[in-house]
């Protein structure tokens, strides 16, 4: 197989004529892959473009080149994509976050050949996200390759990569089994004999195992290698990621035709409901980080730049795991995974609401196939995350059958990693939606969307409790932040650095303090784009991350992480933007994992610390008016110094810039109910033909009568585009369970009372 780059000289129309599919694109721009349309309107919160795009490109082909057999692999295209070859359809794809290859040769002519690629991101019943809270990028947003082969290949086309299944697994005392499954193709369709040869050769170079195998192929043949490898050096997580490359060669005639240079780490990980992870048997907490692909200007058409940027912040915060919420992300990225010793939750895009339109759930069944053929060869990845807060809406039995199909696709694709969920915090512990995966995540956001902070403890030990046997963990968790807001008396939805600092540091303690606790990955690394958002003084942008979406200022939390996390050593003052005091007496806040700290202001030492604790706190440091020059000065056992500083200015009045100003959140949690009466309220028994609080909005909406009475306790809630796309599955009795609609039980009867008067027409 032999790959080239196909990114340069696209030209690209923000419109998606019918004509574009043979004819040329008049006058269209030139750009380069991957490219994106929504970098900058995808992240505005002002609306972005949805709909028809078209890309394309000329190829010029001798007859000569045409002896040969050709693909195009699209990296990844969102949502939905069409390839012509010369105005006839060649392949498709409804897995916008996948790669997907076309066989192009039946379409190819000598000479010019034009392709044209149809991108469409709008919104399709039947492709997953139908809703969630991140923009929905379009875009051949990934890189395209030609790759041309000779007769005689390894399996391009069944929605793998590599075409071949890489399983390692202990089996005794330092024994692995290493099983290598293929397929080899034969375009030619008359029997070829062939050979393959494995190797595996170790970081140096040499081999430490060899072995060939003949196999004769007339159309598509599968082959299988099972070896056993004696006490390889083990990949070890962050602290030693021993990669060894796995050489598999394809011969015609002792000639090599095809080849693949896959990287494979030996581990073993046990997930176990109450002493946590162990990695190669020794236990690990997962200090966890998620990422949401995209970038500042750019949405998710990433470089391998901006991903190695990503990686090094990963590197430098500490975390030894990362979440890649919630699709498939790129290939590279996986593969940085490998490299840095990161144990990854990979997932699917089964989020928030499942479609009404697709019965079969084929899309999801699809992108989870597809993530799993493509990243299965990845030694990082410990777990294929099934859904994401599924329940959102409803819970009902149709969603678990939704769930455990696709628990068993991943059982049966993948016989030896874990398959996992992560919950809305409404699934209750009880619940049999726990039963379905072998470990549970659960998406906490106590303290910021409901309860308070403490909560976050006690709901896990309760769920522990009631569900000592079902390994959990906390998938999200987390508080939009605005770097520019500050408090000195941070509190819920105030949006400052100094509440996330707060939230998490309390999550860090829970998770330590309890060794059940698998680990958590905090939400998010980055600020990504949320085209619905519109918060914390900024818009279309969640403001979760510990970093901004530029990656250009880390929040002190980031600091806080490091410090809990991070083996290398460094010292930080937290509330270096917060600049104007007007406090005379000021809490200093120092993150770093040196134990020996002092601090200065001026030429003057106000305070040391000696003890393991990652926030040390100099309370009621004293400014004088103007300018203070603040330094911390921490050192090692080995008597090594690290630093930092920073220019405080005393002030007489309050920065008022640091406060958000509340005129733009009107969010759906109001206590609008107060104004109904809801004293001695008589339970409803609901009749039969008659509407009532279990009928979805949609349902009600058929009926203007019904409709009136939604509307009078409701408003135009359901005209909202959030909420809109929940109407055929929400009732006003699954609303009540989500804790953000503040719904009293006592108003389902006032309710019930109204509707389940009005007769249901037949
Ligand atoms: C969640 C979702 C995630 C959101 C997050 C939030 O539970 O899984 O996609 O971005 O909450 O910030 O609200």
């Amino acid at each position: 197989m032999h790959k080239i780059d196909f990114n340069d000289r696209w030209v690209f129309i923000k419109e998606g004529k019918e004509s574009y599919i043979e004819k040329e694109i008049p006058d269209g721009e030139y750009i380069t892959l991957p490219h994106c349309f929504n970098g900058i309107d995808g992240q505005s919160g002002d609306g972005m473009y949805k709909g028809k795009t078209c890309y394309q490109k000329k190829v010029a082909l001798t007859g000569e080149e045409l002896r040969e057999y050709h693909y195009l692999e699209i990296g990844a295209a969102s949502l939905v994509s069409h390839v012509y070859i010369n105005g006839i359809l060649a392949g498709s794809s409804r897995c916008g976050f996948s790669m997907y290859r076309v066989f192009l040769n039946p379409l190819l002519k000598e000479g010019e050949n034009l392709i044209s690629i149809v991108v469409d991101n709008s919104r399709f019943d039947d492709v997953y996200p139908l809703m969630a809270d991140f923009s929905f990028y379009g875009g051949l947003y990934r890189e395209v390759s030609w790759i041309t082969t000779r007769a005689l290949h390894f399996e391009l086309l069944d929605n793998s990569r590599d075409g071949m299944y890489i399983t390692q697994k202990a089996i005794k005392n330092g024994i692995y089994e290493l099983k290598i499954k293929g397929s080899v193709i034969n375009e030619l369709h008359n029997k070829l004999e062939s050979k393959i040869k494995v190797t595996l050769l170790d970081k140096e170079g040499n081999g430490v195992l060899s072995k060939t195998m003949k196999c004769a192929v007339i159309e598509k043949e599968e082959f299988e290698f099972i070896e056993e490898l004696n006490q390889p050096r083990l990949w070890q997580g962050i602290e030693d990621p021993y990669l060894y490359t796995l050489k598999v060669e394809l011969y015609q005639e002792e000639q090599l035709v095809d080849e693949r240079n896959l990287e494979i780490g030996f581990r073993t990980i046990e997930i176990t409901p109450d002493k946590g992870v162990f990695l190669n048997g020794k236990p690990i907490k997962l200090n966890g980080v998620s990422r949401h692909q995209d970038f500042a200007e750019v949405g998710n058409a990433l470089t391998k730049e901006h991903m190695e940027l990503d990686m090094s912040l990963i590197k430098e915060i500490g975390a030894n795991s990362i979440r890649l919420s919630h699709y498939q992300h790129h290939d590279y990225f996986y593969t940085l995974c490998d490299r840095a010793g990161l144990l990854v939750w990979a997932e699917i895009p089964f989020i928030s609401v499942p479609s009404t339109a697709d019965k079969e759930n084929q899309n999801a069944k699809d992108q989870l196939e597809r993530l799993i053929k493509q990243a299965y060869n990845h030694c990082s990845i410990y777990c294929w995350g099934i859904q994401n807060e599924i329940t959102i809406a409803i819970e009902n039995e149709q969603i678990y059958e939704m769930v455990k199909e696709l628990a068993a696709i991943a059982r049966n694709l993948d016989a030896v990693r874990y398959i996992a969920q992560a919950n809305i915090h409404s699934v209750a512990n009880e619940s049999s939606l726990n039963d379905l995966t072998d470990f549970v995540g659960y998406n906490l956001y106590y303290g910021w969307y409901y309860k308070e902070m403490k909560d976050l403890a006690v709901r896990l030990d309760e769920f522990h409790k009631v569900r000592p046997n079902i390994p959990v963990m906390v998938t999200e968790y987390g508080v939009d932040t605005n770097p520019v807001l500050h408090s000195y008396t941070p509190s819920v939805k105030d949006y400052t650095e100094e509440y996330q600092l707060l939230f998490q540091e309390n999550a860090l303690k829970t998770f330590k303090e309890r060794e059940y606790v698998l680990g958590g990955y905090v939400w998010a690394l980055f600020d990504f784009g949320s085209e619905i958002r519109n918060e914390g003084g900024t818009k279309g942008k969640n403001q979760k991350g510990l970093v901004t979406i530029d990656r250009k200022i880390k929040k002190d939390t980031f600091y806080l992480c490091k410090a809990y996390w991070s083996k290398e050593k460094f010292v930080k003052l937290a509330g270096s933007r917060f600049v104007n005091r007007h406090q005379e007496e000021n809490d200093m806040v120092v993150l770093s994992n040196v134990n020996s700290v002092k601090l200065f202001v001026g030429e003057k030492m106000i305070g040391e610390r000696n003890d393991h604790e990652p926030v040390k706190i100099f309370k009621g440091v004293k400014l004088a008016h103007g300018e203070n020059f603040i330094r911390v000065e921490a050192v090692d056992s080995e008597g090594n110094c690290y630093y930092d500083e920073m220019f405080l200015n005393r002030v007489k009045d309050m920065d008022l810039s640091y406060v958000l100003k509340k005129t733009e959140e009107k969010t759906t949690v109001t206590n609008w109910f107060q104004k109904f009466d809801l004293t001695n309220v008589q339970e409803v028994a609901i009749k039969e033909g008659y509407y009532s609080t279990f009928d979805t909005i949609e349902e009600l909406y058929k009926n203007e009568e019904a409709k009136a009475v939604f509307k009078k306790y409701f408003g135009d809630l359901a005209e909202n585009p959030q909420m809109a796309t929940m109407r055929g599955l929400m009732t006003i009795d699954s609303m009540s369970k989500r804790s953000r609609f503040n719904i009293p039980k006592e108003l389902l009867s006032v309710i019930n009372k109204e509707l389940n008067v009005i007769e249901k027409r037949k």
